[in-house]
């Protein structure tokens, strides 16, 4: 119950594909990331999240996994696995893997069993289903439900062989696992520990709260225009999955310790959270909640929607005060589905250094356990793709096949949605140096590199103590230094003003105040007591110290610190 170190920690999710290329076949590796364990080390951060290195037909980037207790061999073997995992440990760091479960890859033995025939005893591994009534089998339509698939098309694929279609939430080689069946629980359980025995330090749980269906698979609401219907009423925080991750956490996790766990988990709610992580329910440690990534997202897909401030946070203001007695968050900007952060929410052009140390500021002084996504910390943008040619992701591909074809979409206006919004934004490859491939690779990357990587590039970050870099590795020094940003309560300030984030955190006598500036212009901050902090210090800023405290210049961020005298 105690065992609660990763409330001080930071982590650093590493996207394998994209990190570092090691033999120049253009695709990352993990001696790639062997090679660049001390600059991690040097950042100051704490846990390392890999995302899947399983074998992989990789058809949605190893989210798809053919082999769970083994090394894809693009990116390496367990021999390499192991020589990392030292590596991690040896320098005081620990390592959280991808546990992919609601859904394996279609060549996975399990799912091949499970289609070869209607008997077979792994058949109930997963979702079949016969036709809709009165359908012909195979036809538009006679999907045993309406649901969309998040990658487009329908949700439901048709096996000839066996006369029925199985379910995928994901791309149609992504088979959804039927939890319902005690032995597929056991094998994951199973799965699980053997990782565990081999040293590594916890899981991070893709979309772990799809897991439990409702049995009856009912047909979801179908909004107009679209091609498919949203069935998520019916997987999203399911019938038992509280009963699932309880199950797991004494099959697994009972009697360990030092272990991470977080749960990905498109729409939960705070309400839901709490129950979660509530540490006396022994499920998982924190969530990824999806709240604040969905606030610049409207009712259509394909409509870009600007970001408003008080929205934002009032999202984060809602997690703050709800996990504040019972549970914990996490904190996140970026990941290898989300766009850049200094793209989106910041200023990619005259202030991305300024903008994205705001950003990683405000972020990281919230309550809960921060995590960088590789490239954040030297302010990595979102990269300048032109047509869908240039697009990689399964999900983009799908979404734009289903929008212009199905949807009548123009092609403009969905690429207008993809340049800003897609996942590949985040996968171009980490930025080293300026060299033609950013140090990444000595080969063709499997995706282009960004061409600002001749200014954006760690090099040139590690060599300027004013870099991004530098300012979030005083972020993890103040996380591990300073008892308020790990216990302190959580105070919104200003929560109306469109341009600053304003907060303050408070443990015993210790109070520190965070303001960020979310926009160009120099801006006031009109709290209550300001007279009260003229006098505190300055514990953090990104760039020259305001003339008057709590007068910030554009893009400004400042974090004070003063002791209460009672
Ligand atoms: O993502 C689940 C999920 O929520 C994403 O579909 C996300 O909402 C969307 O991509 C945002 O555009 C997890 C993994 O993180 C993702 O990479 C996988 O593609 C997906 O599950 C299936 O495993």
């Amino acid at each position: 119950m105690t065992d609660q170190w990763w409330k001080q920690a930071v982590v650093y999710q590493i996207y394998p594909r994209s990190f570092a290329d090691a033999d120049g076949d253009g695709v990352g590796d993990l001696r790639g990331i062997i090679g660049h364990l001390d600059y991690l080390a040097g950042l100051g951060v704490d846990v390392l999240w890999l995302s899947p290195i399983y074998p992989s037909p990789q058809d949605d980037n190893g989210y798809d996994i053919s082999d769970y207790q083994n090394v894809e061999p693009l990116f390496g073997s367990l021999e390499t696995f192991d020589e990392l995992l030292a590596g991690v440990h040896e320098r005081g760091l620990k390592l959280v893997m991808d546990l992919v479960v609601n859904h394996s890859s279609d060549e996975h033995p399990w799912f091949v069993e499970s289609r070869s025939s209607i008997d077979n005893p792994k058949r109930d591994w997963y979702w079949w289903r016969p036709a809709r009534a009165g359908m012909e089998p195979g036809t538009p339509g006679a999907e045993p439900t309406n649901w969309g698939s998040a990658f487009g098309g329908p949700a439901w694929e048709y096996d000839e062989k066996t006369g029925a279609y199985y379910l995928h939430l994901f791309s149609k080689k992504q088979p959804d696992l039927n939890w319902e069946n005690p032995e597929v629980r056991e094998a994951v359980y199973a799965m699980m520990r053997w990782w565990l025995d081999r040293g590594v330090d916890g899981f991070r749980m893709d979309v772990i709260n799809m897991i439990s269906k409702d049995p009856a698979l009912p047909d979801g609401k179908l909004p107009t225009g679209r091609a498919y219907a949203d069935g998520s009423a019916s997987y999203i925080d399911g019938p038992r999955i509280h009963e699932f991750l309880h199950e797991m956490h004494g099959e697994v996790f009972q009697g360990r310790t030092s272990l991470l766990t977080v749960g990905e988990m498109p729409g939960v709610t705070v309400d839901e959270a709490i129950r979660y992580t509530d540490p006396v329910r022994e499920e998982v440690d924190m969530v990824f909640q999806f709240d604040h990534v969905w606030a610049d997202r409207g009712p259509d897909p394909w409509l870009l929607m600007p970001l408003q401030l008080t929205m934002l946070k009032a999202i984060f203001g809602r997690w703050q005060a709800g996990l504040a007695e019972v549970g914990w968050n996490s904190l996140y900007w970026n990941n290898h589905d989300q766009p850049r952060v200094v793209s989106r929410f910041g200023d990619d052009g005259a202030y991305r250094v300024e903008s994205a140390k705001m950003l990683g500021t405000v972020l990281h002084l919230h309550r809960g356990t921060p995590y960088v996504y590789q490239g954040e910390e030297l302010g990595m943008t979102n990269a300048p793709f032109r047509s869908i040619e240039d697009f990689r992701d399964i999900e983009a591909l799908g979404q734009y096949a289903d929008a212009v074809t199905k949807e009548g979409r123009s092609p403009e206006e969905v690429l207008t949605v993809l340049r800003a919004n897609g996942r590949d934004n985040a996968r171009t490859p980490m930025q080293w140096d300026a060299s033609p491939q950013a140090g990444f690779t000595t080969g063709t990357p499997w995706l282009a590199v960004n061409p600002n990587h001749t200014e954006i590039n760690a090099a040139a970050a590690v060599a300027d103590p004013n870099s991004v870099y530098h300012h979030y590795r005083k972020l993890a020094e103040l996380r591990h230094t300073e008892p308020a940003v790990v216990a302190g309560d959580f105070t919104m300030l200003l929560p109306n003003d469109e341009r600053l984030y304003a907060f303050t955190r408070r443990l015993d006598r210790t109070e520190l105040l965070v303001i960020g500036n979310f926009s160009a212009e120099t801006v006031r901050a009109e709290i209550d007591d300001a007279a009260a902090w003229a006098a505190a210090e300055l514990v953090l800023t990104n760039t020259a110290a305001p003339s008057d405290e709590l007068t910030l210049g554009p893009w400004q961020a400042v974090v004070y610190r003063r002791v209460l005298s009672w």
